[in-house]
């Protein structure tokens, strides 16, 4: 399978925070490189991405905020010291925001988490890794053959205009978006990532052409908190075009593979002609994030699962933290589709 992959992620090295104080990402560059390690060695092709198509961007994600997250680190560091630009506000329950006009302000009004911040590089990457979602669907569709984007930093906590959850451009929805524009009539997004993918549903929660499915961690119980009930289920013209399937922490094999089951039944459903899967291994059973049991192999078997819907396919990378193990785990689900 062709990898389509590039080492501009390196330059966004970023910091949350950890217990109370600022740390390194769990998201880190070593993410990818251990990535592309595993997939170079079991034989699968590896090609650069084209430059970024900003017009594609900016049919998922609102100008203002392309436009905020292109020059945030350069406004911040003309008049701030930090090493990484971060809100300590945002507009809670209660509040009706108006967008402020200054950037502290803007920091806030565009992010959602105290787990992302902007870092010299952030642009670069983040830019690089929506040309990675958007390579891989043109791949797919001139080649015909399933497609893997290797885009690190991830998107699918990402909404048009908020950043978070270690995401800032929603590379899925991106990479979906570009299957619409090429003739796509409905597009399937599979997210199998540990946490709820709560910003590709925003993108899509209007919109009966992209049927967002996501298999997660209740987020009665974990992040990102507010967002991935079973009852959202679309508004308007997507009304019945969102699906969720939380599951309770600790989740074991088989009872994520029935609700992989009932995630396939819908999408074979819903008359889609492709199918993006937003691929996180954060559901890994020793990742340090996640806290359900799949193994190594059952990356392998969901793979098969997902291939036998028979759809053209792009695997885009979302999240997955235990180093070790990351190679092996898309591997095994690459090698199996
Ligand atoms: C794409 C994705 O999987 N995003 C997940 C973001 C979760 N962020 C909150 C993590 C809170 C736990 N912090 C542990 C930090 C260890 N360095
Ligand atoms: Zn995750």
């Amino acid at each position: 399978m062709l990898v389509v992959s590039s080492n501009a992620h390196r330059q966004h090295n970023s910091l949350e925070i950890h217990n109370g104080v600022m740390a390194l990402s769990s998201e880190s560059p070593s993410r990818a490189d251990a990535i592309l390690e595993a997939v170079t060695a079991a034989g699968h092709g590896v090609l650069e991405p084209d430059p970024v198509d900003l017009e594609l961007v900016g049919r998922v994600h609102t100008s203002e905020y392309v436009e905020f997250l292109s020059t945030a680190w350069t406004r911040w560091h003309e008049r701030e010291s930090g090493p990484a630009a971060m809100s300590f506000m945002w507009p809670a329950r209660g509040f009706e925001p108006k967008r402020p006009s200054d950037l502290i302000g803007q920091l806030g009004y565009h992010s959602f988490a105290a787990d992302t911040s902007i870092v010299p590089g952030t642009w670069q990457a983040i830019t690089s890794s929506a040309s990675i979602a958007t390579t891989a669907a043109d791949h797919m569709i001139d080649s015909g053959l399933t497609t893997y984007g290797l885009c690190r930093p991830p998107g699918h906590h990402a909404s048009a205009d908020q950043f978070g959850g270690y995401c800032y451009l929603n590379n899925a929805a991106i990479a979906a978006q570009r299957l619409l524009d090429r003739g796509a009539e409905r597009v399937a997004i599979l997210d199998v990532d540990y946490h709820h993918g709560n910003g590709t549903q925003s993108i899509f929660y209007e919109r009966s052409d992209v049927f967002f499915v996501s298999i997660h961690a209740d987020p009665l119980e974990e992040f990102p908190w507010f967002a991935g009930h079973a009852d959202e289920t679309g508004t308007a013209a997507g009304a019945g075009f969102n699906l969720n399937l939380p599951l309770p922490r600790g989740t074991d094999r088989a009872s994520w593979f029935a609700a992989l089951d009932a995630a396939a039944d819908r999408i074979e459903r819903a008359d889609v002609d492709a199918l993006v899967v937003s691929l996180g291994v954060d559901s890994y059973v020793d990742d340090p994030l996640g806290t359900f049991q799949l193994t190594t192999d059952d990356f392998g078997k969901a793979a098969s699962r997902i291939a036998g819907l028979g759809l053209p396919t792009v695997v885009i990378q979302e999240g997955g933290y235990n180093g070790a193990a990351l190679g092996a785990n898309v591997g095994a689900f690459l090698g199996s589709l």
